[in-house]
């Protein structure tokens, strides 16, 4: 909508503004860095509203907990919408000078009033008007969210609801002010800008504008298809087809990860070549016909991570890697060899050189101006380009420069798999402050940090099913089940449940979840599936599951 995939904000901004809608993201337990610049601003006075169905730890420190229903927040970012332009708090002049779309979007949110709002999330109608209130009314304000957004049928449009309210509102473009994706890992936004996307080359430029490809194509001396390629679910879905017969994973762990755990396993089992390059043997290496595990690890290897403040910062070797390993540039370049390509020897810096040269929003960021200014914000496009704090103040520009963000028309679509007679709960997935991901670099089954798998499930429903904390549990979907036993939550709200992804060795998760994804970004709904609890057959604790009672009642 604002022409750039990333962040406006800078971290230090969140700790001058007056509003954070914090908004379908656990920061506290899942982005620490980002979340201690925040507790500044909340010492400063920022008001802080989560958006959660869950009152987690992030919840805890805000003004105002809104726990919705899982996959109602296009009803709520709509519902605030109507509630602004009704109060007449919605930004004129912005919206005049550097909107299109707007009468479109105002006929589209007008159903929306506080009643149905509140029937459709479940917050009360005054809470809502409350947060549309104060955001609208902020001077500095900003929308900040991750996966509870992200990771839905309809995830680019719950990010489009919320894109809407800052345009709405002129909360976007100045300082204090913008609408921040934050990223999941130190590099992701980094992964995404050197162009590992389907769509998209080095320097997020788009591979169908036939300028930047003649670009790389007569630096790399070959042709570029103009056309999209498939991302990790229409792999999947290829790979079940077997048009796609051959795959090479790089740092994932796709046999745990992704939705749907058996389909998973089962699309992996039919390729003809798979070649895993890891640190770890993990379950989808021990699927591999060829593991390359030889590759060294990010203190072991120079290079560039991007945050999601867009700073690039430079990482160092800072131990050397064990015996044998070889670096992750080093099998690039050797595969490439074997399929014909001559790339030498480049070093870190010889690759970002390139990058840079190629990419003329990354052509200010030297090593030599990284390592001595702490990293640099992109736009950077000249050697004395000092960076940018924030994007887009092209839009408060009289008349607004550059293309105009455009309004998006966005209605509600709670979550494909609704809870039933059959399996009347909500699963939602998610993350804990000790574990990581798919447990492969956090492990933990014997440190006292990880308190294990657990399935979190509210007091109503533990007292209804007659369940005690730490009661085994079978938990059961349409695709799969596990066990695992019951933490009694007070965060969270009757008919929803609450596991991890952390420990699929002994509960996997991803066998229960659904693997129906967002056909505009290729992210399955891995925050709602429905299903049924009972109590375990087999009695007795599942190897990582041992903490769970010694955490009773700390919630
Ligand atoms: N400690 C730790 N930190 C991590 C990770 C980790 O594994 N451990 N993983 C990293 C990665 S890869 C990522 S992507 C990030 C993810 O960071 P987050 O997105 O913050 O993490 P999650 O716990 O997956 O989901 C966030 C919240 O979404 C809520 N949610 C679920 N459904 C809905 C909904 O329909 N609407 C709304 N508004 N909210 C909903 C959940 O209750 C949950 O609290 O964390 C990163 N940081
Ligand atoms: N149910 C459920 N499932 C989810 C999610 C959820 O919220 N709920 N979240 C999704 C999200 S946001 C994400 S990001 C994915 C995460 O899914 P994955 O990325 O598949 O999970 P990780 O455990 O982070 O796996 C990373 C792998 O990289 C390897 N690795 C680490 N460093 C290096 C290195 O330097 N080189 C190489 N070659 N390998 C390395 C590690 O050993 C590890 O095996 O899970 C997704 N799956
Ligand atoms: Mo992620």
């Amino acid at each position: 909508m604002l022409g750039a995939g990333g962040s406006t904000s800078s971290y230090q901004e969140a700790e001058e503004t007056d509003v954070v809608l914090l908004w379908g993201s656990n920061a506290r337990e899942a982005h620490p860095i980002w979340f201690h610049h925040l507790l500044k601003g909340i010492r400063n006075g920022t008001r802080l509203y989560v958006v959660d169905p869950r009152r987690t730890s992030s919840a805890q420190w805000a003004d105002v907990w809104l726990g919705l229903h899982v996959g109602a927040d296009v009803a709520l970012a709509n519902t605030m919408a109507r509630e602004i332009i009704h109060a007449g708090l919605a930004h004129e002049s912005f919206i005049a000078n550097a909107t299109s779309g707007f009468d479109a979007y105002r006929a589209c949110v007008e159903p929306y009033t506080l009643e149905h709002g509140a029937q459709l999330t479940g917050i009360p109608a005054e809470v809502i008007r409350e947060a549309a209130h104060a955001y609208a009314k902020a001077d500095k304000a900003m929308i900040c969210w991750t996966l509870g957004i992200t990771e839905h049928h309809n995830a680019v449009d719950n990010v489009l609801a919320l894109i809407n309210l800052a345009l709405l509102t002129g909360h976007v473009g100045r300082y204090g002010c913008g609408v921040n994706p934050l990223r999941g890992q130190n590099n992701v936004q980094g992964g995404g800008d050197m162009g590992a996307l389907p769509n998209r080359l080095p320097g997020f430029q788009d591979i169908r504008d036939d300028e930047a490809r003649a670009k790389y194509e007569a630096r790399w001396g070959v042709r570029i298809q103009p056309t999209y390629g498939w991302n990790l679910t229409e792999m999947l879905m290829a790979m079940d087809r077997e048009e796609m017969t051959s795959l090479l994973v790089v740092g994932e762990n796709p046999a745990q990860s992704d939705a749907d755990a058996h389909h998973v396993e089962k699309v992996l089992r039919k390729l003809d070549h798979l070649v895993v390059q890891e640190i770890f043997l993990t379950k989808t290496a021990q699927l591999a016909h060829v593991v390359l595990p030889a590759t060294a690890s990010w203190c072991e290897a120079e290079g560039t991570v991007t945050n999601s403040e867009r700073r690039v910062q430079r990482v160092r070797k800072a131990v050397e890697p064990p015996e044998g390993a070889r670096d992750e540039l080093w099998i690039l370049s050797e595969l490439a060899k074997r399929l014909g390509h001559d790339w030498g020897k480049p070093s870190a810096e010889d690759v970002w050189n390139e990058v840079r040269e190629l990419s003329p929003k990354l052509f200010g960021m030297s090593y030599e101006r990284l390592e001595k200014l702490g990293g640099l914000q992109w736009p950077c496009r000249t050697l004395d380009d000092p960076g940018s704090l924030f994007l887009h103040a092209r839009l408060w520009e009289v008349p607004a420069q550059g293309r105009l963000a455009p309004f998006s028309v966005v209605e509600h679509a709670g979550p494909v798999e609704m809870p039933d007679a059959d399996y009347p709960f909500l699963l939602t997935t998610g993350r804990r402050l000790e574990s990581y991901n798919t447990g492969v670099q956090s492990g933990g089954y014997d440190s006292p940090l990880h308190r294990g798998e657990s399935v979190d499930i509210s007091p109503e429903d533990a007292a209804m099913l007659g369940v005690q904390h730490g009661d085994l549990l079978t938990i059961t979907s349409r695709r799969g089940t596990v066990d695992a036993p019951a933490h009694i939550d007070r965060g969270l709200r009757a008919g929803v449940v609450f596991m991890t992804l952390h420990f699929p060795d002994d509960v996997a998760t991803n066998l229960l979840t659904i693997d129906i994804a967002d056909p505009k970004s290729g992210t399955a709904e891995f925050k709602a599936c429905a299903v049924k609890l009972e109590p375990a057959r087999v009695r007795g604790l599942a190897r990582g599951t041992t903490n769970v009672l010694a955490t009773a009642g700390t919630d």
